[in-house]
């Protein structure tokens, strides 16, 4: 093992809520039995490398902050094995069993396509022995097709088809390297799939485009027999001023639109959810109820402000909800909780890293053992099932069935139905949810 981490010369492990010790899990223990299946293989967690080891801590107004020293040679196969090291050398302390990463985040752009492709495969071939070595696997990878200069008017919806084939390229190669490392999941996140103006905007053409490229994605990916989940990643801003995935309920009517239901999920962000103006809790359940959920970008955004924070998550009372309706919903799948999250920009000490982990993990540990209470309390579900009572009565069949607007206003005119107003019943409802985030141990 690299050393990069001397200060933390030990793996983390769950001490409890006793314990004082700040390098130690408080409630994640992921061999504990939430519901007969182990914490770990519910919350499927993964470490991000772009934010925590190819991201200097630089921001619009000053430069790097954080120690990262295999920076210095963004252009060296040597400075990424060195990252590498480093990145296995957290996930094995911090005991999480999946990462994520984007193709540059691994392999340094080269002059030519051609040398990309080459240092792409050096470092996929890299990263396959040290997820053998280490027990970690790839929850999923991604192409990063918003970074360079060639993607500033956006990838498949750029004005000029030749960046569409330069971003089908680099998808192609992307998709297979994730094939090759056992990847569950390949997500496309629209990073620049949007406008800054519509005055030099077609936006008919773009949405046909993007259509195309998902279309040639999925087609390929049946092609190498790739049995991972495709996942689009909604975003409504930022970098661009619109981002046409805006939102789950967006993205699922696009995919509907084109036929691409069967073929994609949503990779719901946290702090795009924000963004957007839902909750979190709101987007999980759009996609569970659709049928498009397929894993979880987890972080928060400031509350204060509307730019995507990507701050680690530490809020049991917005994660419970999420996780409620997900284990409802029969649980992650292919999916997992990648920590898509960055330090704070004078969150300089190596640690660092290692306290924002082990914080967001002991925040969803605790969060899933409050949806756990509520699955098993029911209250709520069946608050939810007597609301809704009469769509299941006679009556209601016959509303959704053979009734017509006269039909309907022949029995209203006679006063055979004359409905009264009744309690929402929110202030129990959400006393319920505070009374098992309060009882849980
Ligand atoms: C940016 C996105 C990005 C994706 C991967 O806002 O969250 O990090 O998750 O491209
Ligand atoms: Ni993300
Ligand atoms: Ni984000």
């Amino acid at each position: 093992m690299a050393d990069f981490f001397a200060d933390v010369p030990e793996p983390i492990r769950f001490e409890g809520l006793d314990s004082d010790n700040p390098l130690a899990y408080k409630v994640y223990d992921a061999d504990r039995l939430v519901s007969e299946k182990r914490m770990e293989d519910h919350l499927r967690i993964a470490v991000c490398y772009w934010h925590s080891f190819a991201w200097p801590g630089n921001d619009v107004f000053g430069e790097g902050t954080f120690d990262r020293p295999w920076l210095a040679n963004p252009d060296s196969l040597d400075a990424a094995r060195m990252k590498m090291d480093a990145a296995f050398e957290f996930f094995t302390k911090l005991g999480t069993p999946f990462f994520c990463f984007h193709d540059r985040d691994i392999a340094p752009d080269g002059a030519t396509f051609g040398e990309s492709a080459s240092n792409l495969s050096t470092m996929v071939d890299y990263a396959g022995e040290k997820m053998e070595a280490a027990g970690v696997r790839l929850l999923w990878g991604t192409a990063n097709l918003f970074s360079h200069p060639r993607y500033a008017a956006g990838a498949a919806t750029n004005p000029d088809p030749e960046v569409f084939a330069y971003a089908a390229a680099q998808v192609k190669h992307m998709l297979e390297a994730t094939k090759k490392l056992g990847g569950a999941n390949y997500v496309l996140w629209g990073g620049r799939e949007g406008y800054e103006t519509m005055l030099n905007t077609d936006l008919r053409r773009e949405a046909d485009q993007l259509a195309r490229f998902l279309t040639l994605v999925a087609e390929h990916k049946h092609t190498i027999g790739f049995d991972g989940t495709l996942l689009i990643e909604p975003k409504p801003q930022e970098p661009t001023k619109h981002q046409y995935d805006y939102d789950s309920q967006s993205v699922h009517g696009f995919l509907d639109r084109y036929g691409l239901a069967d073929e994609y999920k949503v990779n719901i962000e946290v702090n795009h959810a924000t963004l957007a103006g839902h909750s979190f809790h709101h987007e999980v359940v759009y996609a569970i109820a659709n049928g498009i959920f397929g894993s979880v970008d987890a972080n928060r955004g400031d509350y204060q402000n509307d730019w995507d924070t990507d701050q680690f998550p530490n809020s049991v009372d917005e994660l419970s909800l999420a996780l409620y309706e997900i284990l409802r919903g029969g649980g992650l799948g292919t999916g997992g909780f990648n920590f898509d999250t960055k330090l704070r920009r004078q969150s300089m000490s190596r640690t660092d890293l290692f306290h924002g982990h082990i914080g967001g993990i002991d925040t969803l540990a605790r969060a899933l053992l409050v949806a756990e209470l509520l699955v098993s309390d029911g209250t709520l579900a069946g608050m939810v099932t007597e609301r809704y009572a009469g769509w299941d009565g006679e009556f209601g069949k016959r509303v959704m069935g053979r009734a017509t607007l006269a039909s309907l206003a022949e029995m209203v005119e006679s006063g055979e139905i004359d409905p009264r107003p009744v309690s929402g019943g929110q202030e129990a409802a959400e006393n319920t949810v505070n009374r098992a985030i309060w009882s849980v141990s």
